[in-house]
């Protein structure tokens, strides 16, 4: 059998690489990959779970290729219904997507775990590849500004990102435990790493590094532990990454991204436009990788997975 890979994933940055793993392991099923649910909240009474779609979408192949999010060839007719009743638009579900938060929450709340609800809906989509959420118990990111506090939703679609970030709290995360499969996975013997997708580390992998449990499970697992880098040449591939680094007193640079993850890495693949800080990083303790980092096209997210798999398999666990 093949050895078997976990990969830590927010939704539409590290996606892309999830997708190249899938795509180039020899066996998609042995990769598991560890959604992010700190994005996850209840609207029009409906629990929707941002990452877990777009990761559900990536690998079905039915994923909107020009925002990354939502379904392609969606249509809008509920959203032109609600806004002509004047109802709230600023998050928008498309029809298609519209029977995914159905489905879930009905799920839910007849009694399933957000495991098995992930597990059904990748069925119905025909995903080989195991995409677990982070808990199945609630977790929701919370940010804070100057002069308040916001579900992420609202603070990342509603208000755009624009409010300056305090803080960031995980709400609920104290009392959350890992996903039962999550931590089966991590004690596999056939692990043969562990793979950090380029998302936003402040608000899509530290939710899931927060989860009481899941850093000493990965620490206990003994794999090498690769990331790659959401920052290129000091700025994010996707999002708000940098703008919040800043926002928080980091440095927004692959330098800053090995800070951030210290103690945790064995290795980190950087973009070549950032060789320059190889010596800085590997001062803090990773080993590094230099490898086109900016996945556009299917051969390039494929590229990069081939790339970060080769030199994980070079590494040995650090000892902490
Ligand atoms: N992101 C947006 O920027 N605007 C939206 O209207 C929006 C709707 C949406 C609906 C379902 C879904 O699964 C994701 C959606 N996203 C939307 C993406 C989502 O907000 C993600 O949390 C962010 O992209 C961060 O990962």
């Amino acid at each position: 059998m093949s050895a078997r890979w976990l990969a830590l994933s927010g939704g539409v940055g590290g996606a892309k690489l999830v997708l190249g793993l899938a795509d180039t392991l020899p066996d998609p099923r042995r990769l598991t990959v560890v959604a992010n649910t700190g994005d996850d909240f209840e609207h029009f009474g409906l629990t929707i779970c941002p990452d877990l779609d777009t990761l559900m979408y990536t690998l079905a192949g039915v994923a909107n290729p020009a925002t990354g999010w939502g379904r392609a060839d969606d249509t809008g007719t509920f959203m032109q219904a609600l806004a002509r009743l004047g109802g709230e638009t600023w998050f928008h579900l498309g029809d298609a997507d519209l029977a995914t938060h159905v489905e879930r929450t009905r799920r839910l709340g007849a009694g399933e775990s957000l495991t098995a609800v992930t597990r059904a809906l990748s069925a119905r989509f025909g995903i080989a590849a195991e995409i677990l959420p982070m808990s199945d118990a609630p977790v929701r990111t919370v940010i804070v500004s100057n002069d308040q506090v916001m579900a992420f939703q609202h603070y990342f679609v509603r208000e755009r990102c624009e409010p300056v970030v305090r803080a960031i709290r995980f709400e609920g995360a104290a009392q959350a435990k890992p996903a039962p499969d999550v931590l089966a996975r991590l004690a596999d013997p056939d692990l043969a790493g562990v793979v950090i997708a380029p998302s936003n580390p402040l608000i899509s992998i530290d939710p899931i590094l927060g989860v009481p449990g899941l850093k000493a499970a990965i620490a206990k697992a003994g794999r090498p532990v690769v990331a790659v880098s959401p920052i290129v040449g000091g700025e994010a591939l996707k999002g708000p990454t940098a703008k919040m680094l800043h926002e928080l007193g980091a440095e927004a640079s692959v330098v800053g991204i090995a800070r951030h993850y210290r103690g945790l890495l064995d290795g980190l693949v950087i973009d070549p436009v950032d060789a320059a800080a190889t010596g800085a990083i590997e001062a803090l303790g990773p080993a590094v990788h230099i490898a086109p980092t900016v996945m556009r096209t299917l051969d390039d997210k494929r590229t990069l997975a081939r790339a970060v798999v080769g030199f994980a398999r070079t590494l040995t666990r650090r000892k902490d």
